[in-house]
C-alpha cells in the first residue's frame, strides 16, 4: 500500500513571519501519520518554516533547485544548501518554471538526478496544456515527460520519486480535472514506469494530482486507485490545507 502524500506548493507567496503564522494555524489540525504532509515555501521562508514545524508531522520542501553543486549561477540555490537546512523534498519542473523560466525535460532530468544524489525526494511535475489535451496527445506527452525525467535514474532511486500530474489548464484556474481524467493520466504514468523499470517499481512510486485541489474535491481525487495524494497550490495557503490533508 502506497502512503498518500499531500504537498503544499506556496509558490511566490508568504513572508517568513506570515509563513510561521500559517504553520501555527495548521499544525494542530495536521496530526495524522496516515498521510505524508509537506509544505514548500519560498526559499527565504525555509529556515522559519523548518523551525515552526519542529515536533509536527509536517516535512519541508523547496520549490526548485539548481542541478550543479555550486558555482557562478547568480540567484540559484544548490541542493547541498537545502539539505543542510533540513529540507527533505524538492519540486522539480513545475509548469510555471517550464513556462516562465525556460525549464525543459532535460533540465528536469538533471535536477531529478541531482536531488536523488543528495537524498532529496524530487516531486517531478508533468502535465499537458489545454491545446495539447484538445489535440489528443496528453498521454503521449506525459509518458515522454516522465521517461525523460527518469532517464538514468536507477530502479532503487525511481521508487523514491514522487510524480505530480498537473494539467496546466487546471492550475490556479478553478478548473479541476475530473477524477476520471486525473486517474487516466496517473495510471498512464504508472504504466510507463512499469515499462521502463518493472511493476514492482511502478507499484511503489507515488503519483499525485495537482491543479485546483481543494477541500471539496480532495476526497474523490485521492480515492482513485492511481492517485496517491495531491500537490496543492492556492488552497495550501489557507486553513483549508488541513482539510485536504484530512480528506478521509
Ligand atoms: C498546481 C497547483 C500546485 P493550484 O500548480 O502546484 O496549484 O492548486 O493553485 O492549481
Amino acid at each position: 500500500m502506497r502512503k498518500k502524500i499531500v504537498a503544499g506548493n506556496w509558490k511566490m507567496n508568504m513572508t517568513p513571519a506570515k509563513a510561521v503564522e500559517l504553520i501555527d494555524s495548521l499544525k494542530n489540525e495536521i496530526n495524522s501519520n496516515e498521510v505524508d504532509v509537506v509544505v514548500c515555501p519560498p526559499f527565504v521562508c525555509l529556515p522559519a518554516v523548518l523551525e515552526a514545524v519542529k515536533g509536527t508531522n509536517i516535512a519541508v520542501g523547496a520549490q526548485n533547485m539548481h542541478f550543479e553543486e555550486n558555482g557562478a549561477y547568480t540567484g540559484e540555490i544548490a541542493p547541498s544548501m537545502l539539505v543542510e537546512l533540513g529540507v527533505k523534498y524538492v519540486i522539480i519542473g513545475h509548469s510555471e518554471r517550464r513556462q516562465y523560466f525556460a525549464e525543459t525535460d532535460q533540465t528536469v532530468n538533471k535536477k531529478t538526478l541531482k536531488a536523488l544524489e543528495h537524498g532529496l525526494v524530487p516531486v517531478v511535475c508533468v502535465g499537458e496544456s489545454l491545446e495539447e489535451r484538445q489535440q489528443g496527445v496528453t498521454i503521449d506527452l506525459v509518458r515522454l515527460q516522465t521517461k525523460i525525467a527518469l532517464k538514468d535514474v536507477t530502479a532503487e532511486d525511481a521508487k523514491k520519486v514522487v510524480i505530480a500530474y498537473e494539467p496546466i489548464w487546471a492550475i490556479g484556474t478553478g478548473m479541476t480535472a475530473t477524477s476520471a481524467q486525473a486517474e487516466e493520466v496517473c495510471a498512464a504514468i504508472r504504466q510507463v514506469i512499469a515499462e521502463v523499470y518493472s511493476k514492482e517499481v511502478a507499484d511503489e512510486v507515488r503519483v499525485q494530482y495537482g491543479g485546483s485541489v481543494n477541500g471539496g474535491n480532495a476526497n474523490e481525487l485521492f480515492n482513485m486507485g492511481n492517485i496517491d495524494g495531491g500537490l496543492v497550490g492556492g488552497a495550501s495557503l489557507k486553513p483549508e490545507f488541513a482539510s485536504i490533508v484530512n480528506y478521509k
